[in-house]
């Protein structure tokens, strides 16, 4: 594995490559071109300059994250084939570029979703939370009003104000498209664009729907150790794979983490690794909240999940995820460097004892 952390850019994030490069172990950024909207084309002129920054801070860029596929190659209108073209020209100038993972997610309208950016813990840090009963009464026109202001002006990632001002359009857009529609129209999206992945080695990573189940009655399809099976049978070539994200899946605490590592064994090319905590697992309070990486903290056991990854030879980028903002930082709620830089470290102490004990044998 490569220890790595995500970065949005010297224009947004509030942290500097000069701070990642000092965090122990961290060898490279997942990172991209925030300014881009879905559905456009990657330049490789800023492509390159963002691998040329990275690179001259003394770091990899080890993967993008994300190419947004835009709403129209999701419901599969009129236009889909020529935003997979688009998609298509994007993976090129990144395979040519020699950028060989990049992870997206197939989430209708909302990318993940929380109902507080900053709920107070007990040490007095402050974390992304999730409530049932404050989703329930949230019109889902008011969500992407709400969470820009929860936000404190930092930019949020798959919350682009301009997607989120045509809410309503969008969910119109999405009115036919069930599970089923959206299952096939992501399967079609990836054998069209399996070429030129195939072409340039580049690793399709999806990320799962955070939470994993269907929000505001939109489907959501990639929530669980079935349909994520479904989807690797459906396109069996090893550069249609899965990020797997402990932080997304986990919220369906039916999910067993571990397992799924297991049996989704050579494709998983990027790993996003956190807990939660869970105040109420009550279906009307479902109630959580992201702890700090380590297990006592959580209801995750990290060892094992770490333990799976290990044992099934993931070589990927792995990074530490939302982290707690602590120590008084002001960053992008859960992007903080702090806690993040405390996780990437935990993740590397987990990661040495099992490959030492291993290879005692
Ligand atoms: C939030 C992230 C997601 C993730 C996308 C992947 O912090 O985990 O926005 O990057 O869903 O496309």
């Amino acid at each position: 594995m490569e220890m790595t952390m995500r970065w949005y850019g010297s224009k947004y994030d509030t942290v500097t490559l000069q701070q990642i490069r000092q965090v122990p172990g961290v060898t490279g950024v997942i990172s991209t071109l925030y300014d881009t909207t879905p559905g456009e084309v990657w330049q490789p002129e800023a492509i390159r300059a963002l691998k040329k920054e990275i690179e001259d801070a003394g770091l990899n860029l080890s993967g993008i994250e994300s190419v947004n596929v835009c709403d129209s190659i999701k419901v599969a209108d009129k236009d889909r084939d020529l935003y997979i073209d688009n998609y298509i020209k994007t993976l090129e100038n990144l395979g040519k570029e020699d950028i060989h993972m990049v992870c997206y997610n197939f989430m209708p309208v909302f990318d993940w979703t929380r109902t507080e950016l900053a709920r107070v813990r007990a040490d007095g840090s402050t974390v992304l939370a999730y409530n049932q009963k404050a989703i329930d009464a949230i019109d889902p026109n008011d969500l992407a009003a709400s969470m820009d202001k929860m936000s404190g002006g930092t930019v949020l990632p798959g919350w682009e104000p301009e997607r989120m001002a045509k809410v309503q359009e969008l969910f119109e857009m999405y009115k036919d498209t069930d599970g089923e529609k959206l299952f096939e129209n992501l399967v079609y999206f990836l054998k069209a664009i399996m070429p030129v992945c195939n072409k340039y080695d580049i690793k399709m990573a999806i990320h799962p729907d955070d939470p994993a189940w269907s929000v505001f009655g939109l489907t959501r399809i990639i929530n669980s150790e079935e349909n994520i099976l479904r989807l690797m049978k459906a396109v069996d070539d090893v550069h249609n794979g899965v990020t797997f994200c402990s932080g997304s899946y986990g919220t369906n605490l039916e999910n067993d983490l571990p397992h799924m590592i297991r049996v989704l064994e050579g494709r998983i090319h990027f790993a996003h690794v956190r807990n939660l905590h869970f105040n109420d697992t009550s279906r009307e309070n479902y109630d959580f909240e992201e702890a700090c990486h380590i297990s006592a903290d959580g209801n995750f056991d990290m060892y094992e999940i770490v333990r799976a990854l290990y044992e099934t030879g993931f070589d990927g980028p792995i990074r530490p995820d939302h982290g707690r903002m602590i120590w008084g930082e002001k960053a992008m709620p859960g992007y903080g460097l702090y806690d993040r830089a405390l996780g990437a470290t935990y993740i590397q102490g987990l990661w040495e004892a099992i490959e030492k004990n291993a290879k005692r044998g």
